[in-house]
């Protein structure tokens, strides 16, 4: 088992009923260890879009990452995701942060996800859940999260 990181964020109909439902179905993928607060984000890209509700969860998974990263996108799609423009509107949209032990540059995912560090609806929660924790490259989520800030972040 390996303690992976996820991000979830949604900015279509009920924001945070569809983090729940998400955390359900990633509950199914392994131990579900720890779930940050949710929060409130303005939108990154472009602005004419509701808020966003973000979060982090942990979960210890026996998947390997490219199997895990295809059960996210499996439950994107079993939760209505349509994938229109970039950074645009979105019913659940789940991105695999970090695998402990694990690095990967392929098409079908990058690891540490390259967004990680100028992020703070990523780097905020994820702080509360693991401070500690270092991101190979770069560096410990505390400071990473310290240096960003919460501008345009606010609890749920
Ligand atoms: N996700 C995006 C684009 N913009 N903005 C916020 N605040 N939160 C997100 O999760 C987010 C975004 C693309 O995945
Ligand atoms: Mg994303
Ligand atoms: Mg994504």
């Amino acid at each position: 088992m390996k303690r992976a990181w996820i991000g979830l964020g949604a900015n279509l109909g009920d924001p945070p009923a569809q983090l729940r439902t998400a955390l359900d179905l990633i509950a199914g993928l392994g131990e579900l260890q720890a779930v940050s607060p949710f929060y409130r984000s303005a939108p990154m890209g472009p602005a004419d879009q509701p808020d966003y509700c973000n979060a982090v969860c942990r979960l210890a998974t026996a998947l390997a990452p490219a199997q895990l990263m295809q059960q996210l996108l499996a439950i994107e799609r079993r939760m209505g995701r349509v994938r229109s423009r970039k950074w645009g509107a979105r019913t659940i949209d789940l991105d695999l942060l970090h695998v402990e032990g694990e690095s990967c540059d392929t098409a079908e995912l990058v690891l540490p996800h390259p967004g990680i560090a100028a992020r703070n609806f990523v780097l905020v929660p994820l702080a509360e859940l693991d401070p500690e924790l270092v991101i190979p490259g770069l560096g410990r989520v505390v400071e990473l999260s310290d240096r960003l800030g919460r501008a345009d972040l606010a609890p749920w």
